[in-house]
């Protein structure tokens, strides 16, 4: 900034700025503005030009609008960095300052300044420009240390102007507030300390040093309740969560206590449960007589993964009831809660940030919290981030951002009016950055002397929160000392009543909350077969756009086939029957939501959900237009992120339980990037927290030589995490499998997530294909018996088990041999023993099972189905394996070392001399 400024001083930078300015005022930042403004204003259009000659007939005083240019700059430089010379550490630290906050620096004295009209700065309000400067001081390096000066948008920047002019969201508090204000501060403080004394030694990650955070979000409910909302999600990690769940959620303190005695609410002994600082809950609070929803999203430890999950499950909150996908964002108001050394670290709030503006996911703006205890476990800032501010990098995502001494409770609520209007006002995100200190350890059985000992030093000594603001409201004559001690002795008083209470109910005998009564995997039977006039109609829907949308003719051939393929001879390919259940679906009632890297197209190119007009580039999704929908249809091109958008997804599907919500990779091996969303929320949130959600991941797997990343969608680690029915684990063969699957998923009604292997080359194959009647007549299959050996099964002495590509890759080879069966197993989770089982039985002359996969065998599905396989095929028969060996890669690299292992694999389970000798080998080994 200082280089720039300084230049102010420089004729040759002065007059090609003015150049600059009379061409383009807005190619000058504002200070130059401000100053060709003033100039013309005083003196005349072109004044501020640096020759001594009179312009416009108007003669100036170079000397003195250099003043005024100086005194301008000086203004600006409040403006913009005012926040550095705000008081923001409660235990005394000095802010940083700068130097161009000082009129020297400018080249000002005081009597400079009294000599400037206050007009000349463009606030007439003021007689002089030391006036004007003054109050700027007091505004932007007084109490609140705001950062707005960054917003592209001028409109965004005067709205703040005008706001500290007239400052109705920044008055101070009444009387009345001020004392709230201290029973809040009381009530929070009251509770770490009463949990810390009858709870010694028990982790609570006490709020104290940032106790402020309770009562902001007081008026934070408040003001988001007057401003329209009726749903407040918030997403926070363990930092004073106990107190938002019980102070601010209203979750009742004898639930907390009972926690604490190790006892749940949700005891069926099914539930593995979690600790009581990731539990969510949902309560009401009244604002001005209406009801306003709280809901406090579930969380892993794994810090700020939350903030994309409540995202999602806000935007499908704001839906509003019908087809259409309208949403109404000040209904439903997120609020994320981070950490100073999380906020910076962990690269899942960029990605969230930088989604929150987009078609797809935008909710109209978050406020964000950052709980800076300036501390993160153990390590200092300078070893946390590489910023000065633990906000800095909500800048570069143009969100405004106000800093605030968490001792200072009058600028902690005023900084939560105005990011409250602000939202309600730009429907965009907002942060505050809350600095306090932490009283205790990271959590309460760590000593902070240990590593912080300067720091924790000074905090013992340090006043309590609540006791700072007693001092400033005794000293103000709002209340008397003895007012003060009082609000402290009740709320006290108050946890020790409850506890009392609490402690006297444990001896009679409790009834708790039952845990969600439906078993996770309880699969109701669902029809998902669709007569052929409805599926046709969908067809025919799909097939006909407005006449005067020309999308790409070759595209639109392509898509006529699918008129064809609908007779007899059939052909419906992937693409289509995905379309057909998606149609189907809609009809039905429910809504469907599909977003992904490229989803509107499809990685390959099967999908074309949406048209684009060749002339003109408009966009048109025939399913969202489909006549007689009673579901909303919703397709969106990703940003280029795993983690936050598929954790969005999984948070819109907690919540829309009239939603199909599919989320596609790009290819399946990305998938890892997301992997803490898979393993913390799909996996397990319903073990964790009885929080189920119908997700589908359509994940590309299939070995077709592209390569150790184009291959796997690593299989085996969601197989690896299957346990009590927490989800579905499929691998269709067929566009018709592919159907009744989606169907299923969508009107099943326990909802648990579907993961879905995809395929790549099975998109278009026309062995693959299927049939109008596949749709219209059956089901899902989790098992498909061998088409062709089925017709001599007496012949048949081995039946390979196997999963997609693969069987056409051995149905088809030239080597085919009748003595094997080729049998498909389509749903690995929940594992379909019995009807392995029962086609198992049909053969009658079998020696030997196979399971192959074109995996290698440490991964794929073989580690996972080796012990179900042993037992569904009883102990009459071996089973072998068949496919690549163990492998530190996924796939080869090399096209040529692919097809060999291809054919390989193909050739094993063809070759079957060695059956006879196997089976020898196994009844000894056994
Ligand atoms: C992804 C992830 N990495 C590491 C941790 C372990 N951990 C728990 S709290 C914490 C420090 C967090 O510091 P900060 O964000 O400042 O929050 P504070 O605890 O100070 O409120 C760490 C590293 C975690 N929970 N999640």
């Amino acid at each position: 900034m200082t280089a720039a400024i300084t230049s102010v001083f420089n004729d040759g930078i002065f007059a090609e700025q003015f150049e600059r300015y009379r061409h383009d005022p807005a190619s000058v930042d504002e200070t130059w503005r401000q100053y060709f403004r003033i100039a013309e204003s005083l003196f005349g259009p072109g004044a501020a030009t640096p020759t001594s000659a009179p312009v416009g007939g108007a003669t100036y005083d170079v000397a003195f609008l250099r003043k005024v240019a100086a005194a301008a700059s000086l203004q600006q430089a409040i403006r913009s960095y005012g926040h550095y010379a705000v008081q923001l550490d409660p235990l005394g630290t000095p802010p940083p300052g700068a130097d161009d906050l000082s009129p020297e620096y400018w080249g000002l004295t005081d009597a400079d300044l009294q000599a400037i009209p206050g007009e000349a700065l463009g606030d007439a309000r003021f007689a002089t420009a030391a006036d004007a400067i003054a109050r700027k001081r007091q505004v932007y390096a007084g109490r609140i240390g705001y950062e707005v000066w960054h917003l592209e948008v001028d409109e965004e920047r005067e709205w703040f102007v005008r706001a500290f002019r007239d400052g109705v969201l920044t008055r101070p508090l009444t009387p009345d507030e001020k004392k709230d204000a201290l029973r809040r501060l009381n009530q929070v403080d009251g509770l770490e300390r009463f949990l810390g004394r009858v709870y010694q030694g028990y982790k609570r990650f006490s709020v104290e040093g940032t106790d402020t955070l309770i009562p902001m979000l007081d008026e934070l409910i408040r003001d988001s309740g007057r401003s329209g909302a009726r749903e407040i999600v918030i997403g926070m990690s363990h930092r004073g969560r106990l107190n938002v769940l019980t102070n601010v959620m209203g979750k009742p303190f004898e639930s907390l206590f009972a926690e604490f005695e190790g006892r749940h609410d949700h005891v069926d002994g099914n539930a593995t449960g979690d600790v009581k600082y990731h539990m969510g809950f949902i309560g009401t609070c009244d604002v001005d007589g209406t009801a306003v929803t709280l809901r406090l999203a579930p969380n892993p430890s794994h810090l700020e993964v939350v903030n994309p999950v409540i995202e999602g499950m806000v935007r499908a909150l704001q839906r509003l009831p019908g087809i259409s996908a309208e949403r109404n964002e000040l209904g439903v108001v997120p609020v994320a809660i981070h950490g100073d050394a999380a906020f910076p670290g962990e690269g899942i709030v960029a990605e969230t940030l930088n989604i929150s503006h987009l078609n797809a996911y935008r909710t109209g703006g978050t406020i964000h919290i950052i709980v800076n205890n300036q501390v993160g476990f153990t390590t200092d800032p300078i070893d946390a981030r590489s910023t000065h501010y633990a906000s800095d990098l909500a800048k570069g995502f143009e969100i405004p951002i106000f800093h605030v001494n968490a001792d200072d409770a009058q600028a902690c609520i005023t900084a939560v009016r105005l990011a409250c209007a602000y939202r309600a006002t730009f429907k965009k995100d907002v942060l505050i950055d809350l600095v306090g200190y932490r009283r205790h350890g990271h959590n309460e059985g760590d000593e902070p002397m240990y590593t912080q000992p300067t720091r924790s030093a000074q905090i013992r000594k340090h006043p309590t929160v609540p006791q700072v603001w007693a001092s400033r409201l005794v000293a103000e004559g709002v209340v008397t000392e003895a007012e003060a001690a009082e609000v402290e002795q009740t709320v006290a008083l108050h946890y020790a009543e409850i506890h009392a209470r609490f402690k006297q109910s444990l001896l009679a005998s409790e009834k708790h909350a039952p845990w969600p009564a439906e078993p996770a995997s309880a699969l109701k039977a669902v029809v998902t077969s669709v007569a052929v006039e409805r599926l046709q109609d969908v067809n025919e829907a799909l097939l006909t756009w407005p006449s005067d949308l020309k999308p790409n003719p070759r595209l639109a051939k392509q898509l006529e086939r699918r008129r064809e393929t609908m007779g007899e001879q059939g052909g419906i390919e992937w693409g289509h029957a995905e379309a057909l259940a998606f149609g189907t679906l809609l009809l039905d009632g429910m809504s469907v939501r599909i977003t992904g890297q490229d989803a509107e197209r499809g990685t390959f190119s099967h999908r074309h959900a949406v048209l684009s007009d060749s002339e003109n580039g408009r966009k048109y999704a025939p399913l969202a237009h489909l006549p007689g929908r009673k579901g909303a249809f919703e397709i969106f091109n990703s940003a280029l992120s795993e983690t936050a958008v598929l954790a969005f997804e999984y948070g819109y599907s907690t919540v829309a339980t009239d939603t199909l919500t599919v989320w596609e990779a790009q290819f399946g091996d990305f998938v890892n990037v997301a992997q803490p969303i898979i393993d913390q929320f799909i996996v397990a949130d319903r073990a964790k927290w009885g929080q189920d959600s119908g997700v589908v991941l359509l994940l590309p797997h299939g070995y077709e030589g592209q390569g150790p990343e184009h291959s796997s969608a690593r299989l085996e680690r969601f197989l690896q995490m299957c346990a009590e029915g927490n989800m579905t684990v499929a691998y269709c063969s067929t566009p018709a499998q592919y159907f009744h699957l989606l169907r299923r998923q969508a009107l099943r009604t326990s909802r648990r997530p579907l993961i879905c292997m995809q395929p790549k080359s099975l998109l278009r194959l026309p062995q693959a294909a299927s049939k109008l009647d596949d749709l219209s007549q059956g089901g899902f299959q989790s098992v498909i018996d061998d088409p062709i050996a089925s017709q001599h099964r007496d012949e048949v002495r081995r039946i390979v088990f196997c999963t997609g590509k693969l069987y056409y890759d051995m149905s088809l080879a030239a080597t085919r041999n009748p003595h094997v069966a080729l049998v498909r197993v389509e749903e690995l989770y929940p594992w379909p023993h019995e009807e392995i089982v029962r086609i198992m039985d049909l053969y009658p002359a079998i020696e030997q099972v196979v399971w192959a996969q074109e995996e290698p065998k440490n991964q794929g599905a073989w580690t996972y189905v080796q012990p179900r396989l042993r037992a569904s095929a009883g102990a009459s028969v071996g089973v072998r394996y068949v496919g690549r060996p163990e492998r530190a890669s996924p796939a080869e690299g090399y096209m040529d070392a692919h097809q060999a292992e291809q054919a390989r694999i193909i050739a094993m389970v063809m070759d079957t001399g060695e059956v006879a000798a196997e089976r020898a080998t196994m009844k000894v080994g056994q």
